[in-house]
Order: structure tokens, then C-alpha cells, then sequence
């Protein structure tokens, strides 16, 4: 019998064919679910995980049991949980403490209880449930063997702790796999913030200036996507080369004291705080949406705005519609949390796919060697990007070519000039 705390197990059926048509797309990590049914690489393991309850989230969970282990789930942003895929994990099983919309100390509660089993491996999603671990329940990281982590955030955290000296098991950045940020970060961002925005709106992008705050991986998504439906994008940075690399990919760079003077719809990318302040609301035009993709809601200032405010109310989902003392209004889209799942499904199935199968894979890696290993934060071998894109390639039926022998020959041959 699983434990469990989620908003309503009706939603049980709707949930499992969510999750149905999420795995019929997710052709890596299921073939790495059958032969993980064989051989059991997680057998005796208890993983504890924090991470967006999903519709792809529910396939590794799955993939994660099949393997052997027991697990216990909480989501990893008050927003994001969709009830219906929680409702189908709880009733197949698993213990899960998730719902939308809890508030700051559910969440924490939540990852309490995720953790009274005591995990011998933590699964994050931004770093919430090892920060948990080693600051409220101290005494279970003896038993916790390693963890991996999801995002950038949660590995700047993660990557800080280890520079403190404060980490206290290892942990492996699935992040950093190149099969995770150069997919996920960039096409699952651009794809899934662009249908966040869509769906709490439902403007023409069209015609429309588009503000993308940040051009790393995440930002530069985003950018591509809003170009494509035909906006005019401005990009803002902090960063000479990040900033140089959008001018040269076509997009207009100024700062964001400019740009908000300017930008119909804002998306902010950055991972840092106070991206949009009282002074960038001050000068906004009427009707400006403001929203955020970066995995905590510290990139807009809400509390600014709440201060300009005269008043405000939902006018559509995740939309909410501020009227500002001077008569102007601001939208701002799923509270300032990342938009993409708060407002949409978060990333397709598609990318989701790779990223949570080196997910499974560094779950496995910390299974087998994790003992061995001291306190820091670990990559995945590259060799491993390459083989899970090949699986990619050959489920969409593509071929690449090979080297030669003599190929390969002339690649190690440095006297070779012309
Ligand atoms: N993310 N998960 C999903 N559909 O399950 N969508 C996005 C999903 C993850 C993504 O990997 C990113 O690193 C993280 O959410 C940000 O919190």
C-alpha cells in the first residue's frame, strides 16, 4: 500500500493515459526500462525524488520501480504538479506527495515525507531535497549512497555547497550530460515557454516585440521560438560573449532599462533575481505580459509591482492582470514561476526522453560505484551522450555514417598538412 497526499485520485484514469501518450514518445528511456526489468540495476535502493510531477516525470518513476527500487515523490515547484499524472502514480503505487498550487510549507512538508523511508539515493530537480537532507535531516545523509540533479539551478547550488565544503555525498549533474542542456535547455525551453505564454494568453506572437531576458541555453530556446512565430526579439544580457553570440545570431541587444520601454511580452531566462524591478514596471507600456522560465520566481520583482498596484485579478489562467496607479495594466503570467510548466505541460516528451534517460542512468552509476565515491559533484561520460543519441537517431528510423578505417587514420595522423 503506497502513502500519499495529492489533490483528488479520481483524476486516476485521465492521468494514466497522459502518461500512455508520453511513453508511446519516450522510446529511450523505455528500452532502457525492459532491460532494467532484467537485470535490476536499482534492486534494494530507495530513491527519493523531487522533481515536476509530469506526464514524462511519470515514465521515469516508472522506469525507476521496474529497475528494482522503491520510491517516494514530491514536485519540485508549487506550480507545477499535474494532478491527474499524480493521481495515476499514487494509485499504481508509489508514494507521492504532490498537488498544484500548495503553498511554501506544504512544499517543504511534502519533502518530508519523501523522506521517512530514509533514501539510499535523492533524484532533484533545482536542489530542494538535498538542501533538505543537509540542513532540516542531517542524519540521513550517512545512509543516502548519492544524487543527481536536474537543472542549472540545482547544480550552481550544488556545485556552491561542494566549493563550501558542505556537500556531503556525491552527486552527479545530469544537467551537464551534453544529451540534457543542448536538447532540453534549449529546444524543451524554446518549445515549452513559448506554449506557457500561448496558453495563458492566447495573443498573436506575430508582429509583437518579445523580450528574452538571458541567452544561455534556455534563453537562446526561447529567442529562436518567439522569432519563428514572427516576433521581434530583443535579448538582454550581463554576459560580453552570451550578448555578442545574440547580436551575431540576429537578434537585437540592449538593457533591460531599454527594453522594457519597448516589449510587449517578456520571458525572463536567467537563473538570477530582480531581472524586471519597479523602475522596468514604471516604464512598461499598457498592456505589457511579463513571465519567467528560470527555475525560481525571484526573476521579476512581484513585490515591486504589488507596490504600484492599485489592483489586480485573474483574468484567465496562470494570467493575472495588474492595474497599476497610473491606469496602466500588466499582465504577469503564472505568478512569475516558470511558465512552461506552470502554465503549460512543461517540455515535450520528445527531449524529456533523454534527459530523465541519463536521469536513470546516473541513478544506476550511483547504485553501482557511488560508494566509492567521495563527496562532490560528478558528469556523466560523454561516451554515454553518444550512445543515447544513436538510440534517438535509430527509433526515428535515421542513419549516420561511420569513419573509415582510413578515415580514422588520417583524423590521428598530425604530420598530414597539405
Ligand atoms: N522539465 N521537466 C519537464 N515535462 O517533465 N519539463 C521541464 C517535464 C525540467 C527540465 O529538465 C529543466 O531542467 C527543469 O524542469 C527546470 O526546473
Amino acid at each position: 500500500m503506497s502513502n500519499f497526499k495529492i489533490a483528488d485520485p479520481k483524476l486516476a484514469d485521465a492521468g494514466r493515459l497522459k502518461i500512455e501518450w508520453a511513453e508511446s514518445r519516450m522510446p529511450v528511456l523505455t528500452s532502457l526500462r525492459e532491460q532494467g526489468k532484467k537485470d535490476l540495476p536499482l534492486k534494494g535502493m530507495r530513491v527519493a525524488g523531487c522533481l515536476h510531477v509530469t506526464k514524462e516525470t511519470a515514465v521515469l518513476v516508472r522506469t525507476i520501480r521496474a529497475a528494482g527500487a522503491e520510491v517516494s515523490w514530491s514536485g519540485c515547484n508549487p506550480l507545477s504538479t499535474q494532478d491527474d499524472v499524480a493521481a495515476a502514480l499514487a494509485t499504481e503505487g508509489t508514494s507521492i506527495y504532490a498537488w498544484h498550487g500548495l503553498s511554501r510549507d506544504e512544499f517543504y512538508w511534502c519533502i518530508d515525507k519523501t523522506l521517512e523511508f530514509k533514501p539510499t539515493l535523492t533524484l532533484d530537480d533545482g536542489a530542494d531535497l538535498i538542501f533538505s537532507v543537509h540542513d532540516r535531516h542531517k542524519e540521513l545523509s550517512k545512509g543516502v549512497i548519492g544524487g543527481t540533479e536536474e537543472t542549472t539551478t540545482g547544480v550552481h547550488r550544488l556545485r556552491a555547497m561542494a566549493k563550501a565544503g558542505k556537500l556531503l555525498y556525491p552527486v552527479i549533474a545530469v544537467n551537464d550530460s551534453e544529451t540534457k542542456w543542448d536538447f532540453d535547455n534549449v529546444y524543451g525551453t524554446g518549445q515549452s515557454s513559448l506554449d506557457g505564454v500561448l496558453r495563458a494568453t492566447s495573443v498573436l506572437v506575430a508582429g509583437k516585440t518579445f523580450v528574452v531576458a538571458g541567452y544561455g541555453h534556455c534563453g537562446r530556446g526561447v529567442a529562436i521560438r518567439a522569432r519563428g512565430l514572427g516576433a521581434n526579439v530583443i535579448v538582454t544580457e550581463i554576459k560580453p560573449t552570451a550578448a555578442l553570440k545574440a547580436v551575431l545570431d540576429g537578434f537585437r541587444v540592449m538593457t533591460m532599462d531599454q527594453a522594457a520601454k519597448l516589449g510587449d511580452i517578456f520571458v525572463t531566462a536567467t537563473g538570477m533575481k530582480d531581472i524586471i524591478v519597479g523602475r522596468h514596471f514604471d516604464s512598461m507600456k499598457d498592456g505589457a505580459i511579463v513571465s519567467n522560465t528560470g527555475h525560481y520566481d525571484c526573476e521579476i520583482n512581484l513585490v515591486d509591482l504589488e507596490a504600484r498596484a492599485k489592483g489586480k485579478r485573474e483574468i484567465r489562467h496562470a494570467n493575472e492582470e495588474y492595474t497599476l496607479k497610473d491606469g496602466r495594466h500588466v499582465y504577469v503570467l503564472a505568478q512569475g514561476r516558470l511558465v512552461n510548466l506552470a502554465a503549460a505541460e512543461g517540455h515535450p516528451s520528445e527531449v524529456m526522453d533523454m534527459s530523465f534517460a541519463n536521469q536513470y542512468l546516473a541513478l544506476c552509476k550511483l547504485a553501482k560505484d557511488g560508494k566509492e565515491m567521495k563527496p562532490g559533484v560528478y558528469e556523466l561520460p560523454p561516451e554515454q551522450d553518444q550512445e543515447l543519441a544513436s538510440i534517438k537517431l535509430r527509433t526515428q528510423g535515421l542513419s549516420i555514417d561511420e569513419l573509415t578505417a582510413d578515415q580514422i587514420k588520417y583524423r590521428d595522423d598530425y604530420a598530414a598538412g597539405t
